[in-house]
């Protein structure tokens, strides 16, 4: 491989987008290289895809990659029209493949793709790999939160659960374009429901089953559903909690404000919660067990357009106020597919297990519709990876012989520290063994996503999980992006700790600076894409205005990810973390403004800032400065409760890690909060606060500084 690497940039250099990356090789071949098989001895060192792993992979080589790539970005409609031809379409898109318009200077942003194409994403994922002699394959195994408990569906078992589902909403006035909104843990009615929304084309939003009734309330009010779709209880750990209240709270509040939801659907989750226990409202709830099995397995497919919405995802922003992230059919299941299928090299006889939960994107894109798309074998987690103890991972593995497993660096670092204790006591070396003692030998490729991954966990992740035999796919993407952006291509190019790499086809990333500028080749900045692509997403709900000033305004003529990234001479990219007041907290994206919005929402608070600092399990934690109102003194029981109102405003994983008495909060003339300022102290760089002169009041730091440890 490393003989070949002048070459490799002969051709890099002759693709659009990567012109500008003259000498990989040089700083390359300095690198220590290790090929795929053998242990990595260093952070820094260079993994070359095996012979044998790259034989046998999609793209085999970097010369393929460059070929496929550079057709992509040359003439995107005959690449993905190609692509899209391998899926099932009732009729086929018109003449023009896609249409875009990503400048903001040149009117109304605008991406369409496969526009006039009609098909059914639930179709392609049931219908199809049944039609093509799948039937029999295990679609879904689900492992519950306790050990022994579990089941599964093949693609024909669920296809008559979706079917009867969507029969029930059907019957129930669901009709194409309705939404509907989803609160349930990873059981298996989560994707069930997902794919019987999309078979009669009504729109799912999924809430993670993290978030609290005030979060509930404020996706109703937003998305005003036909029905909310729940179940009574779920244990995750030891802990049961009780969803039905908190969704009979949340409907409660809906409809004082003006929107009512007439039905509630409710999964009994009789391992969690007792059906007579749970509290029901006769007029509005419905147990699923009750109804739905009911209804036919046969239920006709809703034929849609291309550029249907297929779901709504919430996200944090900038603001307060979530993001509803509108995803349209056709081009989100030609791209969530296909990077499926490339970026962990799938093959028919893998068996999958993403660890996401279907609240988030990941869950959506791949938990459900890419794997689902390729007809393969997914394994759903309903419970917590350190349940009954750290080994849980592995034993889950073992059991459905895993060979591809994706997950988050903030879980692959919680469990190498489980690890890294086993040098202190004879206990901890029985922890260690909790990766070492089971097998592991199916794994082939692994995949983190969420947030970079530092090199260390990757090393670890690759020499201890994956016994140095897996690639690592590290993957970068969005919500809003669908599907991966920049990832390894596993057996194609040369993998080094830390890196996401090259970007996908069709994807053309580029680097700005404070000013917009494009960075040719190595370079620091804020990263852009300069197209669309089939999976991009397409509004915010009712909000287009919002969409435009959000992503396409900051840097004319690209889509702006609020991510910072570097590209190194070799043309590899480093994504650096948010550059906006997004913290991302064990790969979950919350909002500063957010969890500031429900700090004071609390009587006692006057004013409150929060930042994200460095955490080295949880990636960043959150970190709020707080100033009681006058007369409040600290203590403990306002800081319990302050904590409790973000619990109750956004969910148990938005709660600050530290409250830091603020008595006042250091702002310019203008009043704006200099957050640079707080960082450092949060994160105790107190030689680093730099220039506080242009402070209304400097001696406001000095205050902050003494109080930090209190
Ligand atoms: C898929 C997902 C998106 C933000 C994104 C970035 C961070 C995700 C990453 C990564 C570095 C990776 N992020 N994957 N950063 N390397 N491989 O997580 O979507 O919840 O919308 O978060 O997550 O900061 O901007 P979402």
């Amino acid at each position: 491989f490393r003989s070949r690497l002048p070459d490799m940039v002969k051709n890099l250099t002759t693709v659009h987008h990567l012109r500008h990356q003259p000498s990989l090789s040089p700083r390359l071949s300095k690198l220590k290289a290790v090929t795929l098989g053998e242990p990595l001895a260093s952070d820094d060192d260079l993994i070359l895809p095996s012979h044998d792993f790259s034989q046998n992979a999609h793209v085999p080589s970097f010369e393929k990659y460059l070929a496929m790539y550079k057709r992509s970005i040359e003439d995107p409609a005959s690449f993905w029209s190609d692509t899209a031809s391998e899926f099932y379409w009732k009729k086929k898109w018109g003449e023009q493949v896609y249409s875009e318009n990503l400048d903001i200077r040149k009117g109304n942003i605008n991406i369409e793709w496969f526009k006039g194409g009609i098909t059914n994403i639930c179709y392609n994922c049931l219908d199809k790999n049944i039609e093509s002699g799948n039937g029999d394959k295990i679609a879904l195994h689900w492992e519950g939160n306790e050990p022994g408990v579990d089941d599964s569906l093949t693609y024909n078992q669920l296809l008559d659960k979706v079917s009867q589902l969507a029969n029930y909403l059907k019957e129930n006035g669901v009709r194409k374009g309705d939404s509907v909104i989803v609160y349930l843990p990873m059981l298996m009615e989560l994707p069930i429901t997902m794919l019987a929304c999309a078979r009669i084309g009504a729109v799912h939003s999924v809430v993670f089953a993290g978030f609290s009734a005030d979060s509930l309330v404020q996706r109703i009010m937003d998305c005003k559903p036909k029905i909310v779709i729940t179940c009574n209880a779920i244990k995750r750990g030891k802990k049961i909690i009780n969803l039905k209240d908190i969704v009979d709270s949340a409907l409660s509040e809906s409809s004082q404000n003006g929107v009512s939801v007439g039905l509630c659907l409710t999964y009994a989750n009789e391992l969690a919660m007792k059906k007579e226990a749970t509290k029901w409202q006769k007029e509005r709830d419905a147990w699923w067990q009750d109804v739905i099995p009911e209804y036919s397995t046969k239920c006709d497919v809703e034929w849609v357009d291309a550029e249907d919405p297929l779901f709504l995802l919430y996200t944090s922003g900038s603001t307060g106020k979530p993001k509803g992230v509108v995803h349209t059919t056709g081009g989100y299941m030609v791209y969530t597919a296909t990077t499926f299928k490339y970026a962990f090299d799938y093959k028919p006889s893998d068996v999958y297990w993403c660890t996401a939960d279907c609240g988030w994107i990941t869950g959506h894109s791949y938990v459900s519709y890419g794997p689902l798309l390729n007809g393969a074998t997914v394994v759903l987690y309903e419970g917590v990876p350190n349940y009954p103890d750290f080994g849980r991972c592995w034993d889950i593995v073992d059991k459905y012989k895993v060979s591809i497993f994706y997950t988050a660096p903030t879980l692959v670092r919680s469990l190498m520290r489980e690890g890294d204790e086993a040098n202190i006591s004879i206990l901890c070396f029985i922890k260690m063994q909790c990766v070492t003692r089971y097998s592991r030998k199916s794994l082939r490729v692994l995949g983190s996503v969420g947030e970079p991954i530092n090199p260390s966990a990757w090393r670890w992740f690759y020499n201890v999980v994956g016994d140095s035999r897996c690639p690592i796919s590290d993957t970068w993407w969005q919500t809003e992006t669908g599907g991966f952006m920049i990832t390894p291509l596993p057996g194609a190019w040369p993998q080094i700790p830390g890196s996401a790499t090259f970007p996908f086809f069709g994807v053309q990333p580029v680097i700005v600076d404070e000013k917009g500028k494009e960075i040719e080749g190595e370079g620091n900045g804020y990263l852009c894409v300069k197209n669309s692509w089939p999976g991009a997403f397409r509004t915010l709900y009712k909000d287009h205005e919002r969409y435009e000033t959000t992503y396409f305004s900051a840097f004319p003529g690209f889509y702006f990810s609020g991510d910072g990234c570097s590209r190194d001479k070799d043309g590899y990219h480093w994504l650096t973390g948010r550059v906006d007041d997004v913290i991302n907290v064990s790969g979950h994206r919350i909002g500063t403004a957010e969890v500031e919005s429900a700090l004071v929402s609390h009587p006692q608070c006057a004013e409150a800032a929060v930042v994200g600092v460095d955490h080295e399990v949880k990636g960043q934690s959150i970190y709020a400065f707080v100033t009681p109102v006058e007369g409040v003194s600290y203590s403990e029981d306002l800081r319990k409760s302050l904590i409790l109102s973000v619990r109750t405003h956004i969910g148990a994983f938005a709660a600050p890690d530290k409250i830091h008495w603020a008595p006042g909060l250091p702002k310019t003339r203008s009043g704006k909060i200099m957050r640079r300022i707080l960082r450092k102290i949060a994160s105790r760089q107190l030689d680093e606060v730099g220039d506080t002169s242009t402070l209304a009041d400097p001696h406001v730091v000095d205050q902050l500084i003494k109080l930090a440890d209190s």
